[in-house]
């Protein structure tokens, strides 16, 4: 872990400084001692240096040197006391001072295993937790995925960066300016200020939430921006009923509620110019849930996918949990074709981007960013959308009528199932087996659906969507785990 602008905890530093401390001092007292003693045996030597020789001389000549006898008893006293001295500090205070050492070892050794086993179970509390309900961010602007985001501490402003259960704290941080910041999102991270570790753009919620990352893929005019704009506002309309809390959350430079309220006055989008991945984010969680599911739809011009370079930057394709492909029935030649002669497919902004084409170029970028070789599978869900279904010879084809038909004439589990029947019918009797045989061989599941974004050309009376919900809906249930609708799919995801 990077140097962090903190105290490194006392259980991870200041335990063994004291410790080391102490020893020392004790030590040095010990060694002071032993001069001390060293210097009283010195001290008795120069006595009887001094004194011994006359004492000794005296008593040999019979001309006793009384002061010299008293000195050089004085002098072997002291010489006694010292040696004495020493043994005792040899002995016994050097044997309590290591008894007291080793007891300090053994108590803060104690301490400090019972701090570093609720450290580690904090810090694995703190994991599990992000794991297992998939916290986790993907930032709108750099397209990043993480984690955990920087915190910001609330009173200098310093970035913290790896804010969980860290030698610089287990419950709390102490931020250099005195600060305590908390560890994990049981006791309050998720309240601090966060930002993208990358690009240093704001993140919601501190990080404390689920995100889903839907990239809404297809090609120039196939009708991405519409759906998008018409799904969230349904999907806003409905989540009232499927007892789901919606709210709308805007980032940057966010054009969600003008486009909205264009539509709703019959006024289409602007196209799309961004080359990079668009996010439009809303809440969609279950009434009252603590941790909410942030969702992203993620818009780009569809001129992208024409260009792999351009396509191969947007980084934020490989933290999808799912794709949302949008396709034109009209980019279809055989049934433009066959449609020109009730309508002319101009009104419709028909696309001309094939969809097989669309298709490879994201299935080789996947394919690259996930390191994986073109054999294997992408284990991602996907929704693949026909949009524009307001248009004359759709319904029969692959819409509400078409289903209907099906299912009167066959035993079925369920309309979605239907949907895919006539979905790939319509593919593979229109010249587009080849896009869909590659779409069930490259993705784990998916699921057809019919939309109209606006219901009608443009002729300045209010767009009015259809069916455009359910795709999102369903890439949400399956995605989120806190998110359950399987009743309305009426058969298991
Ligand atoms: N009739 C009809 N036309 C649509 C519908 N959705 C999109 N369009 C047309 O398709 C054009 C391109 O749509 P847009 O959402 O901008 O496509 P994008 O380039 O994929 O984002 C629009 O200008 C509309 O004319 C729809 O549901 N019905
Ligand atoms: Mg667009
Ligand atoms: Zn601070
Ligand atoms: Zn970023």
């Amino acid at each position: 872990m990077q140097k962090q602008p903190a105290y490194v905890n006392y259980f991870f530093k200041g335990g063994y400084v004291d410790l080391w401390r102490t020893v020392k001092s004790t030590f040095t007292y010990v060694k002071y001692n032993i001069i001390d003693a060293a210097h009283d045996i010195a001290n008795a030597w120069f006595y009887l240096a001094l004194y011994f020789g006359s004492a000794i001389g005296g008593i040999f000549t019979f001309s006793y040197d009384w002061e010299a006898i008293g000195q050089t008893f004085k002098g072997l006293w002291k010489l006694a006391y010292g040696i004495g001295k020493l043994i005792c500090i040899l002995v016994l205070t050097t044997s309590i001072c290591i008894m007291f050492s080793l007891l300090h070892v053994v108590v803060l050794a104690v301490i400090m295993l019972i701090a570093y086993l609720l450290f580690l179970i904090w810090l694995g509390i703190d994991a599990l937790y992000r794991g297992i309900k998939k916290i986790s961010s993907n930032c709108p602007n750099c397209q990043e995925h993480f984690s955990l985001p920087v915190y910001i501490c609330p009173d200098c402003g310093e970035e913290h960066t790896h804010l969980y259960p860290s030698r610089y704290g287990i419950w709390k941080r102490k931020c250099l300016c005195g600060c305590k910041l908390p560890t994990t999102f049981f006791n309050g991270r998720g309240k601090l200020e966060a930002r993208c570790p990358s690009c240093g753009t704001d993140v919601k919620d501190g990080g404390n939430h689920v995100d889903v990352c839907i990239p809404v893929v297809g090609g120039r005019s196939s009708g991405k921006t519409c759906f998008i704009s018409q799904a969230i506002t349904a999907i806003g309309e409905c989540a009232p009923s499927l007892n789901l809390e919606y709210e709308y959350s805007a980032t940057d430079y966010d054009d969600y509620e003008q486009n909205a309220q264009g539509m709703e006055q019959g006024y289409l989008p602007d196209a799309t110019s961004d080359l990079r991945l668009k996010y439009y984010q809303f809440y969609l969680s279950p009434e009252n849930a603590k941790l909410k599911n942030l969702i992203s739809l993620c818009d780009v011009a569809g001129e992208v996918y024409s260009n792999k370079d351009n396509l191969g930057g947007q980084i934020g394709y490989k933290y999808a949990n799912a794709f949302l492909m949008v396709v034109d029935p009209l980019s279809v030649e055989r049934f433009r074709r066959e449609m020109s002669k009730s309508a002319d497919p101009v009104d419709y902004g028909y696309s001309n981007d094939r969809l097989d084409e669309v298709l490879s170029m994201l299935i080789s970028t996947l394919e690259n960013m996930f390191c994986i070789t073109s054999k294997d599978m992408l284990k991602t869900t996907v929704a693949v959308v026909f949009s524009k279904c307001d248009a004359p010879g759709i319904d029969s084809l692959i819409g509400k009528e078409a289903v209907d038909k099906y299912i009167r004439s066959n035993e079925v589990k369920s309309r979605y199932d239907v949907q895919n029947i006539v979905c790939e019918q319509f593919l593979k009797s229109y010249g587009e087996a080849n896009f869909l045989n590659t779409l069930k061989s490259k993705f784990k599941s998916v699921q057809f659906f019919t939309s109209s974004a606006l219901g009608h050309n443009q002729d300045g009376t209010p767009f009015v969507s259809d069916g455009v919900e359910d795709p999102v809906l369903w890439l949400i249930d399956s995605a989120c785990a806190s998110i359950n609708l399987k009743d309305r799919w009426g058969k298991k995801l």
